[in-house]
């Protein structure tokens, strides 16, 4: 492997886009939360591994997930990753039913956050992390952090306490991140109390498989309920290979549509683009994160475009230097290339 150096020596910048940390005050609410009655059982499973466990991965992890300083930025070096776009870790506050402390909690990683941007501007950017459990809170956190920090995005763990951001009691939180013109990054979390049994039983809850099948879900009912006809310009940012929705599309618009045509569902409205494909092609954004897959990645470019299909490490849960290099040596034009490692993450995020 030829050594990988920061700096853009190979024709690009390498801006990894789903980058996680964490904070002292979540990680003492998560805590607080695994030992209260009724604990939720995806958080149980995914995060009572992360903090309790003791094998190695969770201690690696845990420990950089902490780090906003040396660490991080030395193994960015060694991986050759120029800038991180990065998130609170998930399921972040979306797991807490105190949704005050909640609140506060984002708001906190919100000033840490800024904070390390302001530190070392050249290496980091962020996402507003924000609580939907008070709506109206998280609308104008939502607006603090782009107006005040320069958070240009917002992360959003998936489904809230297993609510769906379609629910019309979340309209504030898509509206205010429609008028910040600040695109939503829809992180996985685990599959929700109704949703995760079979998985849990099989030990795929979490991101070798639960994540992706419960995250594509989110981002499949946010077009079918009609949330883009009620906010157009609702940009929605997707991991792990637009959580496989692409693979899905053709068969997606089939059945939607003869869904539609013989009135199936009453609830289920027309769409003003009419297909599910036309809202994953113009209201996404699509990362690699997860999937160092050149096949993948191709595919995606082909059907969702070029200009919509980002490049993302997942730091510090999947970080082999081997899948940078494997991802440099794609068979793609160095035009390509860019678009892909570096200049849609600088337009999407406004760096
Ligand atoms: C894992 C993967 C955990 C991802 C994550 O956050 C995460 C994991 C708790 O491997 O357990 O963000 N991921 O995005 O693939
Ligand atoms: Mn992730």
């Amino acid at each position: 492997m030829t050594e990988l150096k920061t700096g853009g020596s190979q024709g690009y910048l390498r801006i990894a886009t789903e980058e996680a940390f964490s904070t002292p005050e979540l990680i003492e609410a998560w805590r607080e939360e695994l030992e209260l009655p009724d604990v939720d059982p995806g958080f149980q499973s995914l995060i009572g591994f992360y903090i309790n466990h003791p094998a190695e991965r969770p201690k690696f992890i845990y420990d950089r997930l902490a780090d906003l300083g040396e660490t991080r930025l030395a193994d960015m070096d060694a991986r050759g990753i120029d800038r991180q776009i990065l998130a609170l870790t998930s399921p972040a506050t979306n797991v807490l039913r105190d949704a005050d402390r909640a609140t506060m909690i984002a708001e906190t990683a919100n000033d840490r956050l800024a904070e390390a941007c302001r530190a070392h501007p050249d290496r980091f950017s962020g996402m507003a992390a924000c609580a939907p459990q008070d709506p109206r809170r998280a609308a104008k956190e939502i607006e603090r952090a782009v107006t005040k920090l320069g958070l240009n995005a917002v992360v959003i763990n998936s489904h809230i306490l297993g609510e769906y951001l379609d629910n019309p009691k979340f309209s504030e939180v898509l509206e205010a991140a429609e008028a910040m013109d600040a695109p939503i990054y829809l992180h996985p979390n685990t599959p929700p109390r109704n949703m995760i049994g079979p998985m849990l039983e099989a030990g795929l809850d979490g991101a070798v498989f639960g994540f992706g099948v419960e995250t594509g879900m989110h981002a499949l009912r946010l077009i079918t309920s009609g949330v883009f006809d009620r906010f157009p310009r609702l940009q929605v940012i997707i991991g792990h290979m637009g959580e496989a929705l692409p693979f899905w599309m053709y068969r997606l618009d089939f059945m939607h549509q003869a869904g539609i045509r013989a009135n199936r569902y009453e609830f289920l409205k027309p769409l003003k683009k009419e297909k599910v494909s036309n809202y994953l092609k113009e209201n996404f954004y699509m990362t690699n994160s997860g999937v160092a897959w050149e096949p993948a990645i191709k595919f995606t470019q082909d059907v969702i475009g070029k200009d919509r299909v980002l490049y993302a490490m997942d730091y510090p849960y999947q970080c082999p230097a081997e899948e940078v290099a494997k991802l440099d040596a794609m068979d793609m034009s160095l035009e390509d290339k860019k678009m892909f490692f570096q200049t849609n993450a600088e337009r999407v995020f406004k760096l």
